[in-house]
C-alpha cells in the first residue's frame, strides 16, 4: 500500500540529536547524568533543547520578515494566559512522536516532564486566553505580529482551598527560570512618568513640550517564541519587565537625588510585581494605570525604532503597523503614539492625528458597567501630565465635532465627552481614535451598537463590526485530548488541525453505531483519567460512568455559579423526600477563581464547598450526587477538564457574558451545552441546532427591558414557589453551615433584599430558576438515551469548526488589519530535506 506522504516540516525532527542535546543540557546546565538529575532539572533540559529547534525557525522567520516587510499586527493586551509551552511548542513542530519516542528511549515519561513546568498565568480568564490563542492562529496562519505585554513577576494567583474557603497564593512561576524566553537589554526603553510639562525652544528655533522633573523606569524586552503549527514560522510574545534606569551614586549628598532614586529603585520593583486579579471588574489603582503606560510606551516606541529601521516616511506607519487594543486598558496607546509622532518627529496634530486614527483598534470584551475604565483626572494628569493634556486636546476636537453633528446638543456631550465629570474614559478615547471597535460576538456587538454604544455607533457606524471569538484547537483537542484528535483524525483525516471547517466531516458518522460506542468509549477514558485527578488533588472519589456536569470559568455573579449550586441543593431535596425515585447519577464539577476582594465570589465558593461536604457524605444520596470544586483551576488542568465533560453550563444571565470561550472548547470535545440565549451561546446552538443543545430562560431583550423598568420583584417568587423558598431558607437556617446559620446570609440578600427591590436578584437567578431546573430534567432524560446522546456529542464536535480562532484572526485579518501573508521561501523547506 502506498501510504500517503506527509507534508514535511520546515524542519525534519532529528530525534537522535535531539536526545543528544537532552544529555547534553543536563550536563552543562546541572553537572549532572540523566539519573541524578531532578524532574524539574530533566524538564529545564528539555525544554532548552526544544528552544534550540525553534530558534532556528525563529531566526528564519525574522530573516524573512526583514525581507518581505509585510504589514504587522501589534496586539497590545494587559494580559496573555499562555499556559506551558513545552507540550504545546512540541505540537506545533509537528515533534510529539519523536520526542516521546525520544522520551521512552531515555527512559522518560513526556507528560511527566510537562507536569513540572509551572503553568504561566499572566491573564484572568477569557481575556487573557483569547490573546494567547490569536498568537497561536497569527504564527499558524503565516501573518506577521508581536504580542505585546507584562512580564508580572507574579501572575494570577495559586488558589487553595482550605476548610472550603478560598485561599490566595502567591504564584512564583519564574523560580526556577524559564528556558523559553529571551532577554533581549539591546531593545530596553526608558518610559518616565510624573514631572511636569515644559514649552523649550530647541537649536532649531522650534518650541518643543518636554516633560521634566520626572521619574523614569527602564523597560526590558524579554521574548518568547510563537511557534506556528507546521510551517516553520514563528512569532514574538513581547513581554516588558522593569528595572531601575541608574544604579544608585552613594556619593551623591544631594538629598533630592538621593530620595529620587531611591523611588525609581520603588517604582521599578513595584511596576510589575504583579497582575490585578479582576476579571470584568475596575478598581481605580494608581499602579495599574502605571503598568498600563509602562508597557504601552515601551511597545509603541519599539514599534516606531523598528518602523523606522526599513523605512524614512513616518506619515506612511498605518501602512505597515496595526495596534490592535485588548480592551481599553492598552488604550493609552493612542495619546502616547500622539505624543512620539508631535514631539519627537515633529509632525503637526492633524498629521498626527491622520497616522493615529489609522493605526489604532479597540475591541470591547464587556458591557458589565463596573467594568468601565474611567480614571479621576487629578490622578491621571499627575501621573501622565504629557499624554493627558493630549487627550484634553483629543476631547476638545471630538467634542467639536459632536457639536457640529448635534447642534445644541448638550445631551450628547455629556454622554460622549472622552473627559467629563472629572474623568478621563478610557473607552471613548478608545472609540474616538481607533478606525475600528469590535465586539466578541454578534449579539453582543448588535448590544454595543443599540444600547450601551448607541450615540458612538450612531454617530460613527462605519467603525463598528463583529468579530465572535474563537479557541485554538491545537491545545484544546489536539494537546488536551490526544484520543479524541487521534479518533477525529482517523476518521475525517488531519486537515482539521489547520482547517476546523473540515471537522464537519465527522457529521456522517453521527447516526453510526460503532462510532457512537467508540465516541462515548474515548470519552469515558477521558473521564476515568480526570477521576484520577480529582482523587488525587480533592480526595473525592467519583464514578466515571456518572454524568460530568460542568462549570468552569472565573467566579463572578453574572455567570450565575450560584444557581448552579441552588439547584443542587433542589435536587438533593428531591432525594431526600423521595430516595427511593428514579435519578441519574451526576457529578457535579466546579473550577473557579474569585477576586480576592470580590465578597459574594468568595462565599459561593464556600458554599460549593459546604453543599459538597453534605452532599456527598449524605447515604441517603448513596453516591447518586457528587460535587467537587476542582482546586486552582487554570490552562493546564483546564485542557483535562474539557476532554471530560458530558455537560458544559453557560448559564449566565442573557446580555451579560460578551462571548464565553469555554463554550467553544466544551463543544469541541463533545459536550452538550446547556445554558442561556447568550454570548457566543447564540451562534453555538445556530451552528449545531437547538435539538442538541439545552436552552432555557429569559432572553437578552427580556433582561434589557427588566433592567430599563427597575428590575423585577422575587419575592413574588419566593412566595409562590415552595421548591425555591425551601433552597433559599436553606441558606440561612444552617442545613450547610450548622455552626454559623448566617453564613450565607449575604447571599441570601442578594437574591432577596427587600429593602431596595430594584438591587434584589441583579442577575435574575431566581427567575431563571425553574427553566433552569426543566432544561437540566430534559438533561437526564437526553443521556438516558445512550445513542442519541453520542449523536448529539458527535455533532457538537462536528459543528464546532466556526470556532477556531483562526477564522476570527483571518476575519480581522480581511476586514480590520489587512496583514500580507508571509510564506517562507520554498528552498529552506527543501534544504531542510536533503
Ligand atoms: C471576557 N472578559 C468576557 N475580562 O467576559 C468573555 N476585565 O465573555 C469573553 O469571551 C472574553 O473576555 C474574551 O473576549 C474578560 O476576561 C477580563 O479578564 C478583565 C481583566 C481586567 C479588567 C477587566
Amino acid at each position: 500500500m502506498i501510504k500517503k506522504k506527509e507534508t514535511p516540516a520546515p524542519n525534519a525532527f532529528d530525534k537522535e540529536l535531539f536526545k543528544r542535546s537532552v544529555l547534553y543540557n543536563v550536563k552543562t546546565l546541572y553537572r549532572k547524568t540523566l539519573e541524578e538529575a531532578t524532574p524539574q532539572q530533566i524538564f529545564q533540559a528539555v525544554g532548552y533543547a526544544i528552544k534550540d529547534v525553534v530558534i532556528d525557525n525563529w531566526l528564519n522567520t525574522q530573516k524573512e520578515y526583514d525581507k518581505q516587510d509585510p504589514k504587522t499586527v501589534y496586539y497590545l493586551s494587559m494580559e496573555f494566559l499562555m499556559g506551558r509551552a513545552l507540550g504545546n511548542n512540541i505540537i506545533n513542530l509537528q515533534a510529539y512522536k519523536p520526542v516521546k519516542e525520544a522520551m521512552d528511549e531515555l527512559g522518560l515519561d513526556l507528560n511527566v516532564i510537562e507536569d513540572q513546568e509551572p503553568d504561566p498565568a499572566l491573564g484572568n480568564g477569557g481575556l487573557g486566553r483569547l490573546a494567547s490563542c490569536f498568537l497561536d492562529s497569527l504564527s499558524t496562519l503565516g501573518y506577521a505580529a508581536y504580542g505585546c505585554g507584562i512580564r508580572y513577576r507574579y501572575g494570577m494567583f495559586k488558589q487553595e482551598i482550605r476548610d472550603g474557603y478560598q485561599v490566595e497564593v502567591p504564584d512564583n512561576w519564574l523560580d526556577d527560570g524559564n528556558p523559553f524566553e529571551l532577554r533581549r537589554p539591546e531593545y530596553a526603553k526608558e518610559v518616565k512618568f510624573g514631572g511636569y510639562v515644559n514649552v523649550r525652544i530647541d537649536e532649531n528655533g522650534r518650541s518643543n513640550f518636554v516633560q521634566e522633573g520626572y521619574q523614569s523606569v527602564k523597560a526590558i524586552p524579554y521574548d518568547l517564541p510563537i511557534v506556528g503549527y507546521g510551517n516553520g514560522i514563528v512569532n514574538t510574545l513581547r513581554i516588558w519587565d522593569a528595572e531601575a534606569i541608574e544604579c544608585f551614586h552613594l556619593d551623591s549628598f544631594d538629598k533630592g537625588d538621593y530620595r529620587k532614586a531611591v523611588e525609581q529603585e520603588n517604582l521599578a520593583r513595584n511596576i510589575v510585581e504583579v497582575l490585578y486579579p479582576n476579571d470584568n471588574h475596575y478598581a481605580g489603582k494608581e499602579l495599574r494605570l502605571k503598568q498600563q503606560y509602562f508597557f504601552i510606551s515601551a511597545s509603541v516606541q519599539e514599534a516606531i525604532a523598528k518602523y523606522m529601521r526599513k523605512h524614512d516616511d513616518i506619515k506612511k506607519f498605518y501602512e505597515k503597523v496595526t495596534f490592535q487594543l485588548n480592551d481599553t486598558h492598552p488604550t493609552v496607546a493612542v495619546a502616547e503614539l500622539m505624543r512620539i509622532l508631535m514631539d519627537e518627529y515633529y509632525l503637526t496634530w492633524d498629521e498626527a492625528w491622520d497616522v493615529t486614527t489609522k493605526t489604532c483598534a479597540y475591541t470591547n470584551h464587556t458591557i458589565m458597567a463596573e467594568a468601565l475604565e474611567k480614571w479621576p483626572i487629578e490622578l491621571f494628569s499627575r501621573l501622565l501630565p504629557r499624554i493627558y493634556q493630549i487627550i484634553e486636546e483629543i476631547n476638545r476636537r471630538f467634542i467639536i465635532k459632536i457639536q457640529e453633528m448635534y447642534p445644541g446638543n448638550q445631551e450628547k456631550i455629556r454622554k460622549m465627552a472622552i473627559i467629563y465629570d472629572g474623568q478621563v474614559k478610557m473607552a471613548h478615547l478608545a472609540i474616538a481614535a481607533g478606525f475600528s471597535v469590535n465586539g466578541v460576538a454578534r449579539l453582543h456587538t448588535e448590544i454595543l451598537k443599540n444600547q450601551e454604544l448607541k450615540d458612538f455607533y450612531e454617530m460613527m457606524p462605519e467603525k463598528f463590526n463583529n468579530k465572535t471569538n474563537g479557541i485554538t484547537q491545537r491545545r484544546f483537542l489536539l494537546h488536551g485530548n490526544p484520543l479524541l484528535a487521534d479518533w477525529v483524525t482517523a476518521h475525517v483525516g488531519s486537515d482539521w488541525i489547520t482547517d476546523l471547517s473540515k471537522i464537519n466531516k465527522l457529521k456522517i458518522y453521527a447516526d453510526d453505531e460503532k462510532c457512537q460506542q467508540e465516541f462515548m468509549n474515548i470519552k469515558y477514558q477521558n473521564k476515568v483519567r480526570l477521576a484520577q485527578y480529582i482523587l488525587e488533588h480533592n480526595g473525592i472519589e467519583v464514578d466515571p460512568r456518572s454524568i460530568f456536569d460542568v462549570q468552569v470559568k472565573r467566579l463572578h455573579e453574572y455567570k450565575r455559579q450560584l444557581l448552579n449550586i441552588l439547584h443542587v441543593m433542589y435536587l438533593y431535596n428531591q432525594l431526600k423526600d423521595h430516595p427511593e425515585m428514579e435519578f441519574y447519577p451526576r457529578t457535579f464539577i466546579f473550577g473557579a477563581k474569585a477576586a480576592a476582594g470580590y465578597y459574594n465570589a468568595k462565599m459561593t465558593i464556600k458554599l460549593i464547598n459546604s453543599v459538597a461536604d453534605v452532599v456527598n457524605n449524605d447515604p441517603v444520596v448513596k453516591g447518586r450526587i457528587k460535587v467537587v470544586f476542582i482546586e486552582n483551576y487554570r490552562v493546564s488542568n483546564a485542557e483535562l477538564i474539557f476532554a471530560a465533560a458530558d455537560v458544559s453550563e453557560q448559564i449566565s444571565t442573557a446580555s451579560k457574558e460578551a462571548s464565553g470561550t469555554g463554550n467553544m472548547k466544551f463543544m469541541l470535545n463533545g459536550a452538550l451545552t446547556i445554558g442561556t440565549m447568550d454570548g457566543a451561546n447564540v451562534e453555538i446552538v445556530e451552528e449545531v441546532g437547538e435539538e442538541n443543545a439545552f436552552i432555557f430562560g429569559l432572553t437578552s431583550d427580556e433582561v434589557i427591558h427588566y433592567e430599563n423598568n427597575g428590575g423585577y420583584d422575587p419575592t413574588e417568587i419566593f412566595n409562590n414557589d415552595p421548591d425555591v423558598r425551601r433552597v433559599l431558607m436553606q441558606l440561612i437556617n444552617g442545613t450547610f453551615a450548622p455552626n454559623d446559620p448566617d453564613r450565607f446570609r449575604t447571599l441570601y440578600n442578594s437574591l432577596l433584599n427587600t429593602i431596595s427591590t430594584n438591587k434584589a436578584d441583579m442577575y435574575f437567578i431566581l427567575k431563571d430558576f425553574k427553566a433552569y431546573a426543566e432544561a437540566q430534567k430534559k438533561v437526564e432524560q437526553a443521556y438516558r438515551d445512550e445513542k442519541g446522546w453520542a449523536r448529539s456529542a458527535i455533532l457538537n464536535v462536528a459543528c464546532s469548526g466556526k470556532f477556531t480562532s483562526d477564522r476570527t484572526i483571518q476575519e480581522y485579518v480581511d476586514e480590520v488589519w489587512h496583514l500580507d501573508k508571509v510564506v517562507l521561501p520554498k528552498k529552506v523547506a527543501d534544504k531542510e530535506k536533503n
